[in-house]
Formats: C-alpha cells, sequence, structure tokens
C-alpha cells in the first residue's frame, strides 16, 4: 500500500467549523461540477437530479420529498458524486500500457479514481505487467469457462456495492444461483448488517420504519453515531423541517459534527442569508461504544419515570419483564465509565424523552461498526417499544442507510443469508432448486480466498480491497484468486490487487443515457425509507464501449450458463421492463412491480410501520436482554474509530479537504484530545505511526499522520478511512451480523 506521499505535503489544519452548508456549499458544488463536467452537462445532471422521471442521485440513500420537489433537490455531496461520475478525463488502454500495474498500486486512492473513466474493457493475463485491451465477447467467454472449471458453485463468490440498480441486482443474484452459490457478500456486510440482524430479531423485518412524513412529525429526533452533514445533508432539510414545526433534535457522538451544531440551507434564500438553524437541543459526547450503557441507562431511568405504553406492551410486544428487570439493576458506575457521560447528562437526556409523544431514532455507522453494534441496536428497539414508538405517524426507527440503493439490492435478493421464502418464490418462477446453504460474507469471502477455498470473484461495483478491513489481507486474498472480475466506472483498489488474471469491465453511470436493446431503459432503485421509483440518465456515456450493468451481468451469464434452465438472458438485458416483470413475481412486497413503477413509484410494505404487526417468531416484537459491557483498552492505548472526510464516498477521495473539521489538502491525520497529547508526550503538529493491537499478537501499521488536537473524547481518536483499514483485523467483527469493527480499533502511537 503506498503509505505516504507528496499528496499531504500542503496539509494545513484550521479551526472547525460550527454550522453546515450554506453558501460556500453552493459554490463549492457549482464550481467542483463544472470543472470536472462542463457547463452543459452541469446544468443537465443536476437539473434532473431526484427530480420526477430523474436521476436518482448517487451519493446517499436518503428518500426523496413527495410531491413537489425544490428545484434544486440534492445537496453538495450529490453534486460532487455526479461531477465525479461525470468527469471528462478516461482511462483507456494508452494510460494503461503505460502505467503497469506495480505503478498503479502504488498511487494513493485518490490518485487513481481521479484519472477518469474507465472507457474499454481490460484484462491483465496470467503473469502480465499490464493491462490490456480486450474485446467484451472474449471478457464474457474467459468469465464463463473460469467458472465451468470450478470443482464447486462455491469457489465463486459475487460481491455487490449498494449503488447498483434493483434489475441489475436482481440479474446478479440470479445468475449467482442459478450457477449454485449463496455466496453473495455485499456492502451492507461491512455498513448495516448490524441493523438488520438486531431488527430482523426485534421486529421481524430489518428496515427502518418511518417514512420522511414520520421525520417531519417527530417531535423528538435522537440521532446517533452519525454525521448528516456531510453523508446525508438533504437530511438537515428534514430536521429543519421538524424543528420548525417544534421538535427537539438529541445528537449523540463523540464528535461536535458542524452538522449536528447547525444548518443554513443552502436551498432557501433564509439559509443563503446565512442565519439558519440551530439543530441540536442536546449533544452527548458520549465515549466510544458507549451508546449500550447509555440506551440501558435511558431504559432504567424511563422505567421509573413511568412513560412505558402499557397497552402496546401487552398486546404487542413479549419480553418485557424480563428485560425490565435486566435495566432495573444498571451499574451507575459501568455507565458513567462507559459513556464518559455525568449521571445528570443522561438524566436530562432521559428527560427528553420522557416528555416526547412521537420519537424518531437514526442511526448510522457509530452504531453499527462495533462489537455489540447488534445489542445496542436491540437496546434502541427496546426503549422504542417501552414508549411505542413504533408503526404510529411521527415515530419510529430509522438506520440512515449508506449506498443510495443499498436496501434495495437486499430486497432484490443480494444476501448471502437469503430467507428461504425468497428462494422458493425464485424457485418456482425459474424452475430450478437455487442452493439453500448460506454463502460467505464479505469477511469469509476473504477468508476464502485467502486459504485457497475460493477461485473467482466478481465484484458489481464498489471497491472490495479498499473498503474491507485489514487490508494486507485482504489484498493478498485477492491476489490469491485465479480471476477477479471487476464492474466498474472508475480505476480503484480492487484493479491494482487483483487476481492472477484480472478484468476491469466499464459500465455506464446512473446519470448516463442507457440505450442497451437500442431502447431508452430506466432502473428502479428503494431508498432508505422503503420508497421505489425509477432513474434515468440523460447524459452520453464517457465513452461508446460502455455497457449497463444489467447488459453486462446477463453477458457473463449467457457465456457462464448458456440456456441451463432456460433463464432469458439476452432478453432481459434487451428491455428491463421483462426483469420488473419477474421482480414482481419472485421479491415479496413486489407485486405488480412494473405497472406500480409505470404508475411513478410505490413503497415497500412494512408490517410494523403499516399495522403495527411483527413478523417474528412471536408474532409480536421482542423485548431483548443484553449482557453490559464496558469496553476498555490498557493505559497508553488509545480507541481509534475510522471515518469520512467532507470531500470522499467511502473509498472514492474527491479531494483532500474537510473542510468541516478545519482540515484541507491532506488526509493523513489523527484527531486527538489534548489531555492524550500530554500524557503520551505528544504535541499537535507531531507525526506518528499508528500500530493497532489484536489478539492474534500481528501489530498491524499505517505510517506517517499528523496529529491534530481536537475536541474529541478523552481516549478515543478518529482519523479517515481507507487510509485506516490496514489497521483493523479482519477477524475484529460484531457479533451475529460479523460486521468490521471500524468504529473501534486499539491503537498505540508510534513516534516517527
Ligand atoms: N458524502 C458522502 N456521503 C455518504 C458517504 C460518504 O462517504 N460520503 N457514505 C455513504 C455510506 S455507504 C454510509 S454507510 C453513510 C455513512 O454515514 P455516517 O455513519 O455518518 O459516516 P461516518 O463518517 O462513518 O460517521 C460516523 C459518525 O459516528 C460517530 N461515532 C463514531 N463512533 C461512535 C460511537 O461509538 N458512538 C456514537 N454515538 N457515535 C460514534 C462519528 O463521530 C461520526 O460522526 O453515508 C453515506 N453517504
Ligand atoms: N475503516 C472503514 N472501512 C469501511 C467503512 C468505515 O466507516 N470505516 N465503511 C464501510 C461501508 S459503510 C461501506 S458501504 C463500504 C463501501 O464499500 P464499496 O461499496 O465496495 O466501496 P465504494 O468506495 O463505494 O466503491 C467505489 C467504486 O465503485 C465504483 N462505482 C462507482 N459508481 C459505480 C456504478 O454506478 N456502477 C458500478 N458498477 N461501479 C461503480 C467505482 O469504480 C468506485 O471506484 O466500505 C466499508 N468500509
Ligand atoms: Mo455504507
Amino acid at each position: 500500500m503506498p503509505a505516504f506521499d507528496d499528496e499531504d505535503a500542503g496539509l494545513r489544519v484550521g479551526p472547525p467549523a460550527d454550522h453546515a452548508a450554506g453558501l460556500e456549499a453552493v459554490r463549492l458544488s457549482l464550481a467542483n461540477a463544472v470543472q470536472k463536467m462542463g457547463v452543459r452537462k452541469t446544468v443537465r445532471n443536476l437539473r434532473t437530479l431526484n427530480q420526477h422521471d430523474g436521476v436518482d442521485c448517487m451519493s446517499c440513500a436518503w428518500p426523496d420529498p413527495a410531491g413537489r420537489r425544490h428545484t434544486a433537490e440534492f445537496c453538495e455531496n450529490g453534486a460532487k458524486a455526479v461531477a465525479w461520475e461525470g468527469q471528462r478525463d478516461t482511462v483507456g488502454p494508452a494510460f494503461f500500457a503505460e502505467h503497469a500495474i506495480a505503478d498503479l498500486a502504488g498511487r494513493t486512492d485518490h490518485w487513481l479514481e481521479k484519472q477518469g473513466r474507465l472507457t474499454h474493457p481490460m484484462v491483465r493475463r496470467d503473469g502480465g505487467t499490464h493491462y490490456e485491451p480486450i474485446s467484451w465477447e472474449e471478457a464474457f467467454d474467459l468469465v464463463g469457462a473460469a467458472l465451468a472449471s470450478l470443482d464447486s458453485p462455491d469457489e465463486a463468490a459475487f460481491y455487490t456495492s449498494g449503488r447498483a440498480s434493483n434489475e441489475a441486482a436482481f440479474v446478479y443474484q440470479l445468475l449467482a444461483r442459478a450457477f449454485g452459490t449463496n455466496n453473495l457478500p455485499d456492502c451492507s456486510n461491512m455498513c448495516h448488517e448490524s441493523t438488520g440482524t438486531a431488527l430482523m430479531r426485534t421486529i421481524g423485518i430489518g428496515k427502518g420504519s418511518v417514512t420522511l412524513d414520520d421525520l417531519h412529525q417527530a417531535d423528538l429526533i435522537v440521532v446517533s453515531g452519525q454525521n448528516p452533514g456531510t453523508n446525508h445533508p438533504r437530511m438537515l432539510t428534514a430536521l429543519e423541517i421538524a424543528k420548525r414545526d417544534g421538535a427537539k433534535i438529541l445528537a449523540i457522538n463523540p464528535l461536535p459534527e458542524a452538522g449536528l451544531i447547525r444548518f443554513d440551507n443552502p436551498q432557501k434564500a433564509r439559509g443563503l442569508a446565512g442565519k439558519g438553524t440551530a439543530l441540536a437541543d442536546r449533544l452527548l459526547r458520549i465515549r466510544s461504544n458507549g451508546d449500550l450503557a447509555l440506551w440501558q441507562a435511558i431504559g432504567h431511568l424511563l422505567l421509573a419515570r413511568d412513560v412505558a405504553d402499557r397497552e402496546f406492551i401487552a398486546s404487542s410486544t413479549v419480553g418485557f419483564e424480563a428485560w425490565a428487570a435486566h435495566v432495573d439493576r444498571i451499574d451507575r458506575d459501568q455507565v458513567l465509565a462507559a459513556t464518559g457521560l455525568t449521571w445528570a447528562e443522561i438524566e436530562a437526556a432521559a428527560d427528553m424523552l420522557a416528555s416526547s409523544k412521537r420519537i424518531v431514532h437514526c442511526w448510522a455507522m457509530g452504531i453499527t461498526q462495533h462489537r455489540n453494534a447488534v445489542a445496542t441496536i436491540k437496546e434502541f428497539v427496546n426503549v422504542a417499544l417501552l414508549q411505542g414508538m413504533i408503526g404510529k405517524p411521527g415515530a419510529g426507527l430509522c438506520p440512515v442507510r449508506g449506498h443510495s440503493n443499498v436496501q434495495g439490492d437486499r430486497s432484490m435478493g443480494i444476501w448471502e443469508k437469503p430467507p428461504a421464502a425468497f428462494l422458493d418464490r425464485l424457485r418456482d418462477e425459474f424452475g430450478f432448486e437455487p442452493p439453500r446453504e448460506h454463502g460467505h460474507d464479505a469477511v469469509d469471502t476473504v477468508k476464502a480466498f485467502r486459504d485457497g477455498r475460493a477461485k473467482v470473484f466478481v465484484a458489481l461495483g464498489g471497491n472490495f480491497v479498499g473498503a474491507m478491513s485489514d487490508t494486507e489481507v485482504t489484498a493478498a486474498a485477492m491476489r490469491n484468486a485465479a480471476l477477479t472480475v471487476q464492474i466498474s466506472t472508475k480505476l480503484n483498489r480492487s484493479h491494482v490487487e487483483a487476481g492472477r488474471t484480472a478484468l476491469i469491465l466499464p459500465t455506464l453511470g446512473r446519470t448516463e443515457q442507457d440505450l442497451t436493446g437500442g431502447r431508452v431503459q430506466r432502473v428502479t432503485v428503494e431508498d432508505s425509507m422503503s420508497a421505489v421509483h425509477a432513474s434515468r440518465g440523460r447524459s452520453d456515456p464517457a465513452g461508446p464501449l460502455l455497457r449497463s450493468e444489467v447488459d453486462i451481468v446477463c453477458g457473463i451469464a449467457g457465456a457462464a450458463l448458456g440456456d441451463r434452465y432456460g433463464i432469458p438472458w439476452a432478453e432481459f438485458a434487451g428491455d428491463y421492463e421483462t426483469i420488473r416483470d419477474r421482480i414482481g413475481r419472485v421479491v415479496p412486497g413486489c407485486d405488480d412491480y412494473a405497472a406500480k413503477i409505470r404508475a411513478g413509484g410505490f413503497t415497500m410494505p412494512h408490517p410494523p410501520r403499516d399495522s403495527r404487526t411483527f413478523p417474528t417468531r412471536e408474532g409480536r416484537a421482542v423485548f431483548t436482554v443484553s449482557p453490559l459491557e464496558v469496553m476498555t483498552v490498557p493505559p497508553g492505548r488509545l480507541v481509534l474509530q475510522t471515518l469520512r472526510s467532507h470531500d470522499q464516498f467511502n473509498t472514492t477521495v474527491y479531494g483532500l479537504d474537510d473542510r468541516y473539521r478545519g482540515i484541507s489538502q491532506g488526509r493523513r491525520v489523527v484527531f486527538i484530545n489534548a489531555a492524550d497529547l500530554d500524557e503520551l508526550g505528544f504535541a499537535d503538529g507531531d507525526v506518528v505511526d499508528l500500530v493497532s493491537e489484536w489478539t492474534d499478537g500481528v501489530e498491524r501499521r499505517a505510517d506517517r499522520f499528523r496529529l491534530v488536537a481536537y475536541d474529541t473524547p478523552k481516549g478515543c481518536v478518529a482519523a479517515y478511512y481507507p487510509e485506516t483499514n490496514p489497521l483493523v483485523p479482519l477477524d475484529s467483527q460484531a457479533e451475529e451480523s460479523g460486521t468490521p469493527t471500524s468504529k473501534w480499533v486499539q491503537v498505540r502511537l508510534e513516534r516517527r
């Protein structure tokens, strides 16, 4: 991995911002878009972003408002995502002839993607030093032959990143299962898997229970472990609307994120004038991983305040008594140690809940990427059930998803643990018996390639090597593959840490016009609140050879499976409407899918939200008991959380600034409490190596980070991903969900 290059030479550190968005965001997003795409394309792309019959913004999964939309229904970071995809530079055969793969492997993630859009199918043949051009037909045949040569279908893995459309995802899971495996790892495994696991067990469905209207109508919104100002900027508009109607906001975060403090809405004259809305009424500066303790304490306090919805608990839940007995006994000292908060702060937060009638609980990666993430989310559910805050207007559970279609991909069957009912419907529709045994998730996939149990890796988007934990281990595992296939828009780490034979298959982005089969094709997506609708790109493709994701997946399927089971791959690619017909017959909740999409879209059913029914084993919502464990580190060690800057989308680094945290022109920084600097004998500005410590005794390293004195709780430090991914041990996973613990890594600092 490139440890350091002169990208960081101009690193500057200034004061963090005290508010998000505003005029500055509009100016920056437009300037950036025009620079990348030119004026005409900028106007065309941004005008249709998140509009009816326009392009669904691929930056995050935040829903679009129903009815009349603002003419600029996007945010600074959505504009960046569109500009990044619309970039005019391209990387084709000449680029790959000039740069050996070994040369590319020495570049930063930022440099790799910045080179431009991929335009040609490329192959690195076994033993080759460079990628060279290959025809689409030869590429498909190569994949088909590699799959056919495997001893078992389980020697292949089919990864998906959450940007893939429902149509692409549906044909992709069909390909994997017709081939004979449930090895369908996806970015969810690294993201909201803990959410799905906790919600399936407690409410019977792994998705959030609110709509945008519920957020607008809430009188208390809790935002835990989330940085909406950067990662879901349009959520700030919903928070602002709720606040205007008197809602309170309780934010829980180790960091004073700018977007939690104050919001200048750039879509409004008020925002442009620079006044804006104060957001969080209370910000609990919790220690990393203190949330389980906090919510057990809040449960304890709420029980004493007698705010239980007794009728709901009696009619619709099980397990209340055991849970109440558990939180009744909590140890106050343990809670204070885990959270780093005062009891008065916790009581004040409990008062906010006690005095509210409609509460929405929101959360993201600060919660899901911890060892006890599933337990913490179950505790949110416990408190929500206690107050009856589910399945009524203005209240509910709101996991805020990441990738724009990650939720839709799951609905379409991208899941290594598919429910039996889904497989039954797939069997009935296509007339073959799908594999029943569960497949590999992301971590198991790395282990299977590391150990030589898997040989062919196909990726529908994303950057598996860059995004996964334990970068060196993941990269070595991928180099061990006989064949890796990356369906991509831009160059990234997964193309340079690739299998012995490696394919890059360039694909259309969502903003580009898709004329596969000679007709204007639409795709569909599902947002964080289960609303499904169409998306149609209008710009000219980055190159004439690009194919759509659907077309590429069907091409691979045709080569690998021929007419096995009579699945009409060519028909699917020629008209996506025929895929939507199948989705309607296979995917639960999608009856008459194609017709509903033509009529403008619909919201997927959600029994707890729609009718307070809970499809759990017990047929009711389930209170659960989680033992409280306080995670600590030895003296001289720190807890590292790995997070996003304001200038990146996951492993895609748009630029080197993090305006809201006062960082410019560099990324290798560690935010650290001044008292920790003193105690450990360092000073702001010192450059250190980060060394992570794990039970396997292996010392994982990431070199040359500048220490930045910052307002983070003592003992808790923060640095950007993916640079810090080499520090996250592969085996450091959330219990039950298997998600890498990207928000909790034990580290020490070494002076350089
Ligand atoms: N512009 C932009 N938008 C994005 C993305 C992007 O990279 N860029 N990524 C997309 C994706 S895939 C996702 S999943 C989402 C991610 O959205 P977020 O979850 O907001 O992303 P992170 O940057 O990981 O921020 C985690 C937040 O949790 C806090 N935190 C860390 N540890 C703890 C803890 O123990 N307890 C609590 N209470 N808080 C904690 C951190 O301080 C930080 O504010 O955003 C999506 N949208
Ligand atoms: N340490 C640490 N690690 C993390 C996280 C963390 O917080 N900390 N967060 C985790 C999370 S929440 C997630 S979701 C994962 C993200 O994991 P991934 O989804 O695998 O990664 P991305 O960085 O979003 O993928 C970027 C690549 O996607 C490709 N791409 C972009 N648009 C398209 C498209 O339209 N079609 C296709 N086919 N390809 C496209 C481009 O080639 C680009 O280089 O990372 C996880 N890893
Ligand atoms: Mo994510």
